[in-house]
Order: C-alpha cells, then sequence, then structure tokens
C-alpha cells in the first residue's frame, strides 16, 4: 500500500459525527411521511442513491447507478484496474423502517475510503463500495435483487414480478432509466472480486447484553418465504352458522399459531408471518379470502427445509378440514451462507487494534453478503444496536459505536491481504 509521505502510525478514525449526520440524511428521504419508508426504483430510492453518489465521488471515487439501480462506487488503487475489495450493504429499507439497517454499511465504508484519498494512500487493490438497492424486497416481494445482479445470479423471471399498483420490475427499471436486457452489466466475476466485507448493525442483543461494541459474524442464517392465499367463501356474518362457515381467516389464525408453535420446538428456527389481510374486509363479511406471508429461518439448511415441509403440510390440513383451498407460492430461497475464517481472522485483528474484546456470532438476519457469496468470500461486521431493536424506528445505534466501527473497517482496509486466488462456482 502507497501512502503520502505525511501518512504515519495509527490514522485517524472516519468521525462518528458525520456517520449519523449521514445517517440522519437519508432517514429524511422517504415515500411515506412521517416514517421511513423507502423502497426500490422509486424517486426516493433515486434521490438517496444521488445523495450516496455525492459522497462517494467526494471520497475520491468514479460513482453512479449500475445496471439495475444499485449505488457504485470505485477507488482505484495503486495501478488503475486492480481487482477490488468489495464493501458496502443496502439503501432499501423496511416499511417504517430505522435508520441504520443497510445505510450504516454504506455510510461507513464511503467514510473509510474517504479517509484513504484524504491521507492519498492508494493500496495495491482497488475498493468498490455497493448501495444496493433491493435487500429487503418490500416493493416486488423479492429480497437481494441488487446484490444477486452484482453476483451475476440475477432471476429475469422476476421482471414479471408486480408491486401493489401492479407496476412490473421489468417497468419501474425502465422508469428508473434503466433496460431490463443489460441487468447483466451489473454482475462482477470473481476474478474481479477480492473478497466482499459488509459492515451491518447486529439487529439482534447480543453485543449489547455483552458490553460489546462490535463483533465478528460467522454465518448467515438461510430464509425460506411464502406467499400464501387461503379461499373459503364470503357470507353474511349474521345468518351463516358456525359449523357451516368456510371463514378463510380463521384458517389463517391457526395457520399462524402452527407457525409459531413448530418454529418453537427448535433454537436454531425461527418463523414469521408478517403481513395477513382479509377480503373483502367488512365487519359483517365472513371472509372468503386471506393472504399472509410467511418467513422461516435457520442457521442450518436441512432444519430449514424439514421445517417448512412441515408447516405447509400443517396447513394444508387446516385447510382441508376447513374446506379451505390453499395456494402456497415459494417467493425466496437463500441457503445459509458461511464467513470466510481468514476474512474473519483480518477482522479479529482489526476489531483488536482498537482495543476491543472479539466477539464471533452468527446472524438470524439476511444480508447482501448472502448473494455475493457466489462470487467472493465474505466477512460481516456487526455494530451494536440498542436493545437489539431493528425493523423498527426506535433502532438506533451511539456515534461512539459508529465511530468504533469505522475504525475497525478501516483498519481491516489497511491490513487487508488478499487470499490465494480459488475458483468459485
Ligand atoms: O429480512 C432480513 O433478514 C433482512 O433484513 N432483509
Ligand atoms: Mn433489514
Ligand atoms: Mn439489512
Amino acid at each position: 500500500m502507497s501512502a503520502a509521505p505525511a501518512a504515519t502510525g495509527r490514522h485517524r478514525a472516519p468521525p462518528g459525527a458525520e456517520i449519523m449526520k449521514r445517517a440522519e440524511e437519508l432517514a429524511a428521504i422517504t415515500e411515506e411521511p412521517g416514517r421511513l419508508t423507502r423502497t426500490f426504483l422509486t424517486i426516493e430510492h433515486r434521490r438517496a442513491g444521488e445523495t450516496v453518489i455525492g459522497w462517494m465521488r467526494a471520497a475520491g471515487m468514479t460513482a453512479g447507478f449500475d445496471a439495475i439501480g444499485n449505488v457504485v462506487g470505485r477507488y482505484e488503487g495503486s495501478s488503475p484496474g486492480l481487482p477490488a475489495l468489495l464493501l458496502g450493504s443496502h439503501l432499501d429499507t423496511v416499511r417504517d423502517a430505522g435508520r441504520y439497517d443497510g445505510m450504516l454499511g454504506v455510510i461507513t465504508a464511503i467514510a473509510c475510503v474517504g479517509e484513504l484519498n484524504r491521507q492519498r494512500t492508494r493500496p495495491d487493490f482497488a475498493i468498490e463500495v455497493f448501495g444496493f438497492g433491493d435487500e429487503e424486497g418490500v416493493r416486488f416481494q423479492s429480497t437481494l435483487l441488487g446484490s444477486r445482479a452484482v453476483a451475476g445470479r440475477f432471476e429475469h423471471a422476476l421482471l414479471d414480478r408486480r408491486d401493489a399498483e401492479g407496476i412490473s420490475l421489468r417497468e419501474a427499471l425502465l422508469r428508473f432509466g434503466r433496460a431490463p436486457e443489460r441487468i447483466g452489466a451489473a454482475a462482477r466475476r470473481p476474478e474481479q472480486a477480492l473478497a466482499y466485507v459488509e459492515l451491518h448493525i447486529e439487529q439482534g442483543p447480543v453485543l449489547e447484553a455483552e458490553g460489546l461494541p462490535l463483533g465478528v459474524v460467522t454465518s448467515i442464517a438461510g430464509a425460506s418465504r411464502y406467499a400464501l392465499t387461503l379461499t373459503g367463501e364470503a357470507g353474511h356474518a349474521g345468518t351463516v352458522p358456525m359449523g357451516l362457515r368456510r371463514d378463510a381467516l380463521a384458517a389463517a389464525a391457526e395457520a399462524v399459531l402452527l407457525v409459531e408453535r413448530r418454529c418453537a420446538e427448535s433454537g436454531g428456527l425461527v418463523g414469521t408471518v408478517g403481513r395477513i389481510a382479509a377480503a373483502p374486509g367488512a365487519i359483517n363479511v365472513i371472509p372468503g379470502r386471506a393472504e399472509l406471508s410467511l418467513d422461516i429461518r435457520a442457521a442450518e439448511d436441512e432444519e430449514r427445509r424439514r421445517a417448512a415441509d412441515d408447516i405447509l403440510r400443517g396447513i394444508e390440513a387446516i385447510c382441508r378440514r376447513r374446506d379451505v383451498a390453499l395456494e402456497a407460492v415459494q417467493t425466496h430461497d437463500s441457503a445459509a451462507a458461511a464467513c470466510a475464517p481468514w476474512l474473519m481472522a483480518q477482522l479479529d485483528r482489526a476489531v483488536a487494534a482498537s482495543g476491543l474484546a472479539i466477539r464471533h456470532l452468527p446472524s438470524g438476519a439476511g444480508h447482501d453478503a448472502m448473494a455475493m457469496a457466489a462470487i467472493a468470500d465474505i466477512g460481516m461486521l456487526f455494530v451494536r444496536c440498542r436493545g437489539g431493536i431493528s425493523h423498527n424506528p426506535a433502532e438506533s445505534i451511539t456515534e461512539e459505536d459508529a465511530e468504533l466501527g469505522a475504525a475497525a473497517l478501516l483498519d481491516f482496509i489497511r491490513g487487508f491481504t488478499p487470499a490465494p486466488p480459488k475458483v468459485h462456482p
């Protein structure tokens, strides 16, 4: 790594106050006044992306939107065109979101590159920072669309997915100024990527409970997602005897409790029905139709798939007994992803350089790193968040922890030694 003559010793960490200020700036860009919601390919996605592109350019990167609407910045190394250390996270949010899930990783990575640039340091590798556009999958019931495109794993059938207004992903891309047939241009080849490392809030209670600001991730849980539609028969709430009803919402209610019961059987399993809707939705009409989401996760793929099979069979039995039709569509399936020990070791060293204890822990939440594992070894650095709260406007971190995360990521970058090349599938 070549550094300007003036640079000596341990370098200034990117200031936590600057990171917090930028998180506030992005949090103000929302499609729902009064709460933070920013979904894929919306005007707000573009506005947030343009803000981030400005920060990337100020940090000495070339930057812009890629072929699927991710924001990508590149900082050249000691010579142009070198393979890159990939950093980043996502810029989209869930509904009524917190302001750090995803955004902290993008902002911190840019701040670290800005520090290298300030000191005119050019590593023996390039650095690319990604602000992925659709990790949460809120608008098109998808997930990891942006990172899967960068990993060359985008499934074109997804272009027909429609949002709540009936706009297809294909149409949304065109409106965003992107040609659906050119999504492949976003892909990176394995030989271009030295590693992918993502800083992210923990979204769980472990680090706070143990009084630790940072943690190094061992693996990311796999996830299965389904869209379930239960169809019974709408009827008059006052005249249909209870024994003659085909109440879709009552069937759905039994299904929700079945998910909870089955997933409570094992500590490594979680299951959630996050969204439920009944139709026609009138107080005096027996619901003839119910739609619900299903999200099942586990650190072990076999356990997750067994639980999903059990749950779907159980819901089929509920529907048979109630003479309600069931349609179950799987909308997502991602295998658990292991972090590379050689990256964990370099992240450990960076955490220890700040005088902090080293803590390894798994991630129950999904991340873009799961998609990026297709083209590069992955590592993740967790930052403590208050009460482990996330996917909630109460999500919060301290300025000190933001600065510790930035210091560790910068130390990691400065000490980064690429692993010997290996062939990726
Ligand atoms: O759902 C998740 O785990 C992530 O926040 N998308
Ligand atoms: Mn999230
Ligand atoms: Mn996230």
